[in-house]
């Protein structure tokens, strides 16, 4: 078989990848280790950038998402126990967030796929990349116990922090930065009316953030201890720990139900660097891993697809420069999310060794950051995502 491109994996980025790459006229296919119900089964991030907003649209992917999807004005944080800082981000840069789930995006591009009759296959397992760095890379996998082999021009590496791509690139080039945080993220959703506003919190117990997915579905989140399983967590211990976490006059707002999932996600910062070798070009968490705390996991993957289907189009159209300079300037935004998201989760979380010093320079932050429209507007333009730059050049 023979393809223009190759993307390994099929979670947001290499479904995004290969739906652009087709509007565009270019042959790709899609290979993917788990069932499509798998991939659909998992819930993960919920706030978007409005820069995603605005490419998720412009590639015809946002109808639903303007539906049922809700714009946010304010990034809300609570902290000691009752205050409450409110960034109008859109009364400061008029740009604002939409909260509308990975999961439904996730839907929309395979949906997007199945009208379109792209080359998505499911359960390709043992996908082995060959000759990357020559001009005629090539892939094998096996699929229903047959070897396949295609032959290809480029191969985009979308198959999230344990896949098989980043591996490809030899470790005497790669060069890869971690950052382990002493804690995780228990997440549930509950069918109850979420609270209105999207709420954060930095209290002394720990951290704790109020999202949505509907007006029936709040998505609710506590920081709890690495070693923590969901089994620790019964539905009664986790809202009593929300609302000991949460201002009263917000935890009033909230009517605790049964809930329906829970999971417990560690938090980390991870880099590897460069994000292309020869014909391989990696995006999303194949690349990178940031925590939750700054909403940009999805958005980071977004944005490396906008910058690598950009490069990929002009390439096939004679102009190579893009993917000359992906790596670089797609780690430049990388980077500027890694660092605000490792800047955050140090300001909401309660570290183990945290002294009452710690918690009160904390709370000062905070306190200053209320008091500064400098602070907040740089707050704001990191939260709701920095312009794109242009990756292709004359
Ligand atoms: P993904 O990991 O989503 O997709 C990679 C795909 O490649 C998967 O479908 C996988 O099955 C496939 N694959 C792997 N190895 C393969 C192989 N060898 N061959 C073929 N296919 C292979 N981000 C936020 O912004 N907010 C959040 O709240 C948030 N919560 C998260 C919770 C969890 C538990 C996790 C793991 C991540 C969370 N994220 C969150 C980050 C998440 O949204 C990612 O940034 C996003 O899924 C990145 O998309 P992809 O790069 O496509 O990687
Ligand atoms: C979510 O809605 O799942 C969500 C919102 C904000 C975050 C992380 C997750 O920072």
């Amino acid at each position: 078989m023979k393809k223009q491109v190759v993307i390994v994996g099929g979670g947001p980025a290499g479904a995004l990848l290969l739906h652009i790459l087709h509007r565009a006229g270019i042959d790709a296919i899609v290979l993917e280790r788990q069932t499509r119900e798998y991939v659909l089964g998992r819930i993960r991030a919920g706030v978007l950038e409005w820069g995603t907003v605005e490419l998720l649209r412009r590639h015809g992917l946002g109808a639903r998402m303007d539906e049922v999807g809700t714009p946010k004005d304010t990034i809300n944080i609570a902290w000691k126990g009752s205050e409450l800082l409110s960034v109008d981000t859109h009364e400061l840069l008029g740009k604002r967030m939409m909260v509308y789930g990975q999961t439904m995006i996730q839907e929309d591009l395979y949906a997007a796929s199945d009208e379109a009759g792209t080359h998505l296959v499911f359960e390709a397992e043992d996908v082995a990349l060959h000759d990357i760095d020559t001009d005629s890379p090539w892939i094998t996998y096996q699929h229903d116990g047959t070897e396949v082999r295609i032959d290809c021009d480029y191969v985009a590496g979308c198959d999230g922090f344990h896949g098989a791509s980043r591996p490809t690139i030899p470790a005497s080039i790669r060069r890869e930065m971690i950052k382990e945080y002493p804690f995780g993220w228990l997440g549930v959703m509950a069918e109850t009316p979420p609270l209105p506003m999207l709420m954060y919190a930095n209290h002394e117990r720990g951290f704790a953030l109020c999202s949505s997915r509907n007006a029936n579905l709040a998505r609710l989140y506590v920081q709890c201890p690495l070693d923590d399983t969901v089994d620790d967590w019964s539905d009664d211990r986790f809202w009593d720990e929300l609302f000991a976490r949460i201002p009263p006059e917000q935890a009033a707002q909230i009517t605790p139900q049964p809930t329906i999932e829970k999971s417990i996600a560690p938090l980390r910062s991870f880099v590897s660097e460069p994000m292309s070798h020869g014909r391989l070009f990696l995006a999303g968490d194949a690349a990178h891993i940031v925590p939750p705390t700054g909403a940009k996991g999805l958005n980071l993957a977004v944005s490396d697809v906008h910058y690598l289907s950009e490069s990929l189009i002009a390439a096939f159209n004679g102009n190579p420069s893009g993917l000359e300079r992906y790596s670089e300037i797609a780690l430049r935004r990388v980077w500027g999310a890694v660092r605000f998201s490792w800047w955050l989760t140090g300001l909401l979380h309660r570290f183990p060794d945290q002294t009452d010093f710690d918690q009160r320079a904390q709370e000062q932050e905070l306190l200053y950051i209320t008091g500064s429209e400098a602070a907040q507007r740089s707050l704001s333009e990191q939260y709701v995502g920095l312009p794109f730059e242009d990756v292709v050049t004359a």
